[in-house]
Parts: structure tokens; C-alpha cells; sequence
């Protein structure tokens, strides 16, 4: 029976400053208890924040019954991580509310700067996933994501004494207003225990249980009326777990400890790996969200499907948001078989029909692999499962390819040596019927390189399906002067919805008035984020990592600033680095470190001053990064090729209007194409000439040696120039250098630095320099994660278009 009653017309809300006002205040008094006088900001943020939301919750609710009515196929993404970013400007914009609410509420910027961004994944891959879901939305198209509401999302970095230090990120201590909490749709999540056999059928009675309680934040479409939901589990303990009789003895601690164990689940995104323990908790957090998930799944299709197997592939898609929630391949073959004792194949066609693998890395090292016994311990049954999995499908490899004993290893899921392993990304081709990369190079590599075993067995399961960015995000919300010249250009703002519709902006870069209003904008940018308005603003801002390559642009940092020592007078730029380094890596630790050392000492030489500043705002974030991309004039994209799968940043950036210089490495080499080689600094080995060298015997000092700039950039770093005359302070990074250099920087430096005086040329030519500003913005369209969700749909996901009614 429906559940709508349609007799209830939820847009009573209403969209007049009146009806606005009437509900913010509402929320101030009900939900809140105090009135306008004695609001604190964040009691005026709560409210705001629930008035909008309740505007997007009436067309959520008109979304759920369009999607019961049309029965759909379904997406369901599952990833570890989202990167969401704040709220309330975006679900402002896509209510339409932003001048209601800055009528509304007496002072709106202490208002909104109340809003924190949930931080629930790393990087590239957590904000990928956001904007995938934004696109979703906006596309109309039913889709769920599923992850883990961590109490504790990515840590805050703070800088001190120029080193990172990890602080905890407790994003929800004020409560969060845009969630909703649905407790009682939640599911009770096993672990460890035994398997034993009951009448010919293999049963897991899991040792410990917890329960997943899921809340969902909204997820609204740009100039439409779909919100989809992003579902997200918090792991609590089984009712009356709370030990009375050992508080009552005053073991405070012990009485709460079966709780505390329980809830650690979703306690921190990443919890560090270094102990036993520390990885055995990712790996339960791994069967935690997928186990919840798939439950919830299949509680949505047999609600509205009456439990008919034979359809759930065709109703039911499944994306793999790189290895994390890879278990769900055995989980769902478990409850197909154990549960709903469907036979093994049947299980498997259907299994095999339902998942789409995405991978996001070209490292052999960042593919998971979990210890056998780990697996065995805490998911005993599941273990079973992929020994099964790994018998027929080992079968099916030496019957292609009789006798070929190392093919069959390398392709096992199970890696026997130093250590009994699962391959986690092996265990997910195999059980996917597609596989895809996130840009041409990289799709293209994983087939010939990581992957290509498997592309070999299976040629039509691999895909490419380059990453976008949301430009409703990151150019509407980011960049408001920006957008609105773009519009007003254009003559309407549909570009976004369409981004390909930027090309129109082309014979704008020959058009002195307009050319001038960028630059304008530019620079009002730069004020904003803080940063000398003239200067170029050179922009490095990512995850630390060896292979992206923050190292090289330091040593060019170095090389202006001995140059401007000498007497030189470049032109001047602000360098701008920022990003997170993993807690554990200290090898890019220890370069931030260095990066610091280095702006502290340039930043403090009067002589210096006019020609070079280096900018490290602390804690790099979605947020930051909104106040980043409007201002940068250059962005560095500089990873050593073949190590990248994608950058999304190099997208953000180029549709920001700032011109790349970089690698013919992951998107790169796509934006490059779009926007032409006039457009574009490119510089450095390409991903085969760096696989060549990198096999090779390769010397960096002999590069040291050869390059006199090169040298004395290397030498300041251990001569103390940057640590008051300690030679010692930097010792690491100079040993990496000039020892391994694993990612080739003093191999790319020269050509690097020949860039840059390129760069710099055109630079000096304001007029040059905005015609290819305007180009880069005006060609990255096709950069649009609806393009992207385009691609998957197209090639991988086949979904429909649902229309809300309006
Ligand atoms: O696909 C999103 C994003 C890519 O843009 C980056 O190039 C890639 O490094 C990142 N991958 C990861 C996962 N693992 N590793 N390494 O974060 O995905």
C-alpha cells in the first residue's frame, strides 16, 4: 500500500521571506528553546540549518515516493570514505534559499562559518565519491551511497614548529542538524565465532555481535527536485550491554568496556594500522559497512520485490568504491547460499552480475592485501567462501592456460608468500562483472601493468571512466564573481547542469573587457585568500606523497630564492603549499617540516621579499580548498608519470582558470588534450620512459653532479641554510634524495625548471596569460562529474532517469 498519503501537501513550507522567517524562528523555539535575543550562533546555525534542511526533506519525500512508484534499478555506492564538505551553502543554493536566509538571520556570516565540513574520508577518493553522489542527485538518477559515520573523521592538522601534528576531528560535538537518525532500521553485525555443519549446509555463529545504526544526510540534486540519501552506520552495542553489577562494584571502566569496544568501530576514520589490533579494527570496520549495507540492500529490494532472486541483478547495481568494501563479494555469496540457501552458482551469477569494481591506484602497495589468519579469526566463515571463490576461478585460469604455474600464482587470491595473504583487488575483479579505471592513462595501465592478468582473461570487463568534479561546488559555490561573469557571458547560468556549455566562453579570450574582468576576479581571490594580489600564485595542494612530488617543487622554491639571493628578479609569486601527510609516514612528514623551514627563512629576508613568498595554510580540507582553487594562477600537477591514477584537484583547478604545469601523468594527460598544448606547461619523462629509468640503474646523484642549480638547492637543504645551521635537521630527506629518489625529481628537475621559465614568460605577459586562463576554464568541461556519472551509466551501471514530480 503506498505509504504517501497524497491528500498531505508537504509544501506548505513555502518560499517567501515571510514563510522563511516564520519557520527559522520556529526552529529557534522548538527545537532549540531560546528566541532570537538570547541565540547563541550556533543555536541561529541549528536553525537555519534545519529550516533549509526541512525544505529538502519535503522533495526527499517526493523523491521516495516517485522511486516507490518507477521501482528502479538501483545504484548503491559503497566507500569507506566521503568527503562531503560543508552543507549549508550547498543545500542553500539548491533550495534556492541564499537570499532568504541572509534576509532571515540578523548575522549571517557568523552564521554560516558555525557549519563544519564532515571530514569522512582522506582525499581524492572521499571527494570523488561526493561529487559522484552530487552528480547522481542532480542527474536524477536512484542511488544510494553507504559508508561509516565515524565519530572521528580525518584528523585536523595543525602546524607546529613548521611539523604536522595530528589533532581529533570531532566534526559532530555540536550535533549535527543535516542528519537523520533511523535507529530502528538497524542491522546486528557478526564476528569471529565458528562455522559447523548443519544438515549439509555451513552455518556461522559469530562469537560477538554489534549493531549498525544507520543515519542518512540529504543529498539534493542542482535544479531539480530529486534528493537521494547518503546512509551512514554507527556501530553501538546490543541493548543492556552496560555491565550495572560491575559499575555497582565500582569497576567503572570495566563496566563499560563491551560497549566501548563495540562502538570503537566507527570511532576513527583509519585507525592507525602499526599494531595487530589497529588492523584488525579496519578490517571490522571493512564487514561492518558492508555487512550493514547489504542488508539494507536487500531489505529494499525484497520490500518491493518480493524476494525474487532472479531479479535482484537486474534491479540491484553495486559499485565498489576501490578495495575497503571489497568483503561485500563473500557477504553477499554468504547470504545467498547460508541464509537464503540459494545454490552456489545461481549465488554467483547473481553476486557476479551485481558488483562494478572501481580501482584508484596504479601502487602495487596500496592494493590491500589481509593476512589469512586475520580473516580466519574474525570472519571465519567468509574465509571459506573465497577459498571457494579461488578454487572455481583457478580452475577456470588453468584451463585457458594449461600449465602456466606463474600466472596462476600471480592471478591467485591468495598470495602465499613471505605471508598467507587475500588480495583484495584480485578477490574484486574476479567478482564484478566490471572493472574500470578513473582516467584514459590509468585505465590503460592498470590493463597493461597491475591488472593485466586479468584484462588478458577478461578484456571486456575493463573500462575507463575518467573522474569529474562537481562544478556546483567548486565553481558556483566556490568562485560566486567567477560564476557570475560566466553566466552573464553565456547568457544564462545552464552551464551547471551542462558544463560542456563553457565552450562558450572561447571567443571571450580574445575580448580585452572580459579579459580584464577575470583578471579582476582573480585578484579579488587572491585578497581573499589571503595571498599578495600581483604575485602568480603557484599552487601545490594534495595528500603528502613521495610520488606527487611536493619535494620537487620545493627544490624549485629553493632555486628562485638562491636566484633572487644572486641577484636575480624573477617574477613574483606566492608558492602555496597544503595538504594532510598520513601519521605514520614520516618520510613526507619530515618534508613539510623542510617546506616550513624553507618559507620561514624566505619569508623573513626583506631582500627576498618583493619577488617570493611561500604560503602553508594548516589543515587542507574541502573547505580550504574552495578558498584555494579561485585564487591559484598556476597549478602543479606534478606526480612522476604512471603513479597518478587520476587528481581531481587538476581539475578543480583548471576549471578555476588556472593554467596546469605538469606531468603527462592520470588526467593529466586528458586536460592537456582538452585544452590544448598552448595551454598546458608540460615538462618530465612520460610513464614509459619513467618505468624504463626506474628499472634501469638509475643514479640521482649523477643528475646532483651535473646540474649546478640542482646541486646547491640539494646542498641548502644540508647545509642547515633552513635549520639555523643544523646539518643534521634534514638528513632524511637528502638521503632519500640523493639515494634512491624512488620517484625520479632529480631525474624531472631541469625540464621542471625549463617549464617554469616558460611559465614565467608568459606570465609576464598579463594579456597571454588570461587568454589561457579563460581557455582552460572554457575547454574543461567534459571535467563535470555529471559527465562522469554520465560514463559509468552508459557503460557500467545502465540506470534510468527517475523524475521527481513536481
Ligand atoms: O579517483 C579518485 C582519486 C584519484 O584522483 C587519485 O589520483 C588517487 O590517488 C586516489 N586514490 C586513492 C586510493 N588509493 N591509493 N593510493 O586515494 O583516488
Amino acid at each position: 500500500s503506498p505509504r504517501h498519503d497524497p491528500g498531505v501537501d508537504l509544501r506548505a513550507l513555502g518560499n517567501t521571506p515571510q514563510d522563511f522567517a516564520r519557520d527559522l524562528l520556529s526552529n529557534l523555539y522548538y527545537e532549540r528553546g531560546t528566541t532570537v535575543e538570547s541565540a547563541s550562533a550556533q543555536d541561529m546555525y541549528d536553525s537555519l540549518a534545519r529550516t533549509v534542511r526541512d525544505r529538502l526533506a519535503e522533495r526527499r519525500a517526493r523523491t521516495a515516493a516517485a522511486h516507490y512508484q518507477a521501482n528502479p534499478r538501483w545504484l548503491y555506492y559503497l566507500s569507506a570514505e566521503y568527503m562531503l564538505g560543508r552543507q549549508l551553502e550547498q543545500n542553500l543554493l539548491y533550495t534556492g534559499t541564499t537570499d532568504l536566509a541572509r534576509e532571515a538571520v540578523p548575522d549571517f556570516d557568523t552564521t554560516a562559518a558555525q557549519d563544519v565540513e564532515p571530514g569522512l574520508g582522506n582525499g581524492g577518493l572521499g571527494r570523488l565519491a561526493a561529487c559522484l553522489l552530487d552528480s547522481l542527485a542532480t542527474m536524477d538518477l536512484p542511488a544510494v551511497g553507504y559508508g561509516i559515520r565515524y565519530d572521528l573523521g580525518i584528523f585536523k592538522q595543525d602546524l607546529d614548529a613548521g611539523g604536522q601534528v595530528e589533532r581529533p576531528d570531532d566534526w559532530a560535538f555540536q550535533g549535527n542538524p543535516w542528519e537523520f537518525p533511523a535507529p530502528d532500521d538497524n542491522q546486528v553485525v557478526g564476528f569471529y565465532g565458528k562455522v559447523t555443519s548443519v544438515d549439509g549446509r555451513r552455518e556461522w555463529e559469530p562469537a560477538e555481535t554489534v549493531l549498525g545504526e544507520p543515519s542518512h544526510m540529504l543529498v539534493p540534486g542542482y535544479g531539480t527536485d530529486t534528493v537521494n540519501i547518503v546512509r551512514l552506520w554507527r556501530a553501538r552495542a546490543a541493548q543492556g550491554s552496560f555491565d550495572l553489577t560491575r559499575f555497582a562494584h565500582g569497576q567503572y571502566a570495566e563496566a563499560v568496556a563491551d560497549v566501548v569496544r563495540s562502538e570503537n568501530i566507527s570511532k576513527v576514520l583509519y585507525p592507525d594500522d602499526s599494531t595487530d589490533l589497529g588492523r584488525e579494527l579496519r578490517l571490522k570496520q571493512q564487514y561492518f559497512l558492508v555487512s550493514c549495507s547489504l542488508r539494507d540492500i536487500i531489505r529494499r529490494f525484497s520490500f518491493r520485490n518480493d524476494g525474487n532472486w532472479d531479479e535482484f541483478a537486474a534491479k540491484t547495481t553495486i559499485q565498489l568504491n576501490d578495495t575497503h568494501p571489497v568483503l561485500a563479494i563473500p557477504e553477499l555469496m554468504r547470504l545467498l547460499v547460508d541464509e537464503y540457501e540459494l545454490d552456489w552458482d545461481r549465488a554467483w551469477r547473481i553476486t557476479h552480475d551485481t558488483f562494478g569494481y572501481t580501482c584508484h591506484t596504479l601502487l602495487p602497495e596500496a592494493l590491500e592485501t589481509w593476512p589469512v589468519a586475520t580473516i580466519e579469526n574474525l570472519l571465519p566463515r567468509h574465509l571459506e567462501i573465497i577459498y571457494e571463490i579461488n578454487a572455481r576461478f583457478l580452475a577456470e585460469v588453468s584451463e585457458r592456460f594449461p600449465g602456466d604455474v606463474a600466472r596462476i600464482q600471480r592471478m591467485s587470491l591468495v598470495q602465499e608468500e613471505p605471508e598467507r595473504r587475500i588480495r583484495m583487488a584480485n578477490l574484486a575483479v574476479v567478482g564484478s562483472r566490471a572493472v574500470n579505471g578513473v582516467a584514459a592513462l590509468h585505465s590503460q595501465l592498470l590493463a597493461e601493468t597491475t591488472l593485466r592478468d586479468f584484462a588478458e582473461l577478461w578484456p571486456g570487463r575493463f573500462h575507463n571512466v575518467t573522474n569529474g568534479v562537481t562544478p556546483r561546488r567548486f565553481v558556483k559555490i566556490a568562485n560566486p564573481a567567477l560564476s557570475d561573469l560566466i553566466s552573464s557571458a553565456l547568457g544564462s547560468d545552464a552551464w551547471l547542469r551542462d558544463l560542456s556549455l563553457l565552450q562558450g566562453l572561447e571567443p571571450f579570450a580574445a575580448d580585452d573587457a572580459f579579459r580584464a574582468r577575470w583578471r579582476e576576479i582573480k585578484r579579488a581571490n587572491k585578497l581573499t585568500l589571503g595571498v599578495a594580489p600581483d604575485f602568480l600564485t603557484d599552487v601545490i595542494v594534495k595528500r603528502f606523497h613521495e610520488y606527487k612530488r611536493q619535494l620537487l617543487k620545493l627544490l624549485h622554491t629553493i632555486t628562485l630564492y638562491q636566484r633572487i639571493r644572486a641577484g636575480e628578479t624573477p617574477a613574483p609569486r606566492t608558492v602555496v603549499f597544503a595538504g594532510k601527510a598520513a601519521p605514520g609516514y614520516w618520510a613526507v612528514k619530515d618534508v613539510i617540516r623542510l617546506i616550513n623551514a624553507v618559507a620561514a627563512t624566505v619569508n623573513n629576508d626583506p631582500a627576498v621579499a618583493p619577488y617570493l613568498k611561500v604560503f602553508f595554510p594548516a589543515n587542507y580540507n574541502v573547505t580550504l580548498g574552495q578558498r584555494i582553487y579561485p585564487a591559484a594562477d598556476l597549478s602543479e600537477q606534478i606526480s612522476l608519470a604512471g603513479k597518478e591514477a587520476s587528481g581531481t584537484g587538476n581539475m578543480k583547478l583548471a576549471l578555476n582558470g588556472a593554467v596546469t604545469i605538469g606531468t603527462l601523468d592520470g588526467a593529466n594527460v586528458e586536460i592537456r588534450d582538452r585544452v590544448g598544448a598552448d595551454n598546458f606547461f608540460l615538462f618530465g619523462l612520460d610513464a614509459a620512459e619513467a618505468a624504463t629509468l626506474r628499472s634501469s640503474d638509475y643514479r640521482p646523484r649523477d643528475y646532483y653532479e651535473r646540474d649546478d642549480e640542482l646541486r646547491a638547492a640539494v646542498d641548502a637543504i644540508g647545509d642547515g641554510t633552513f635549520a639555523g645551521g643544523d646539518r643534521q635537521a634534514f638528513g632524511g630527506v637528502l638521503a632519500s634524495l640523493l639515494d634512491r629518489d624512488e620517484y625520479l625529481t632529480l631525474a624531472d628537475f631541469r625540464s621542471y625548471l625549463d617549464a617554469q621559465a616558460e611559465v614565467e614568460k608568459v606570465w609576464l605577459d598579463a594579456e597571454a596569460w588570461t587568454a589561457k586562463s579563460i581557455l582552460n576554464t572554457a575547454r574543461s568541461g567534459y571535467f563535470s562529474s555529471d559527465r562522469t556519472i554520465a560514463d559509468y551509466t552508459r557503460t557500467i551501471w545502465g540506470l534510468d532517469p527517475v523524475r521527481v514530480n513536481p
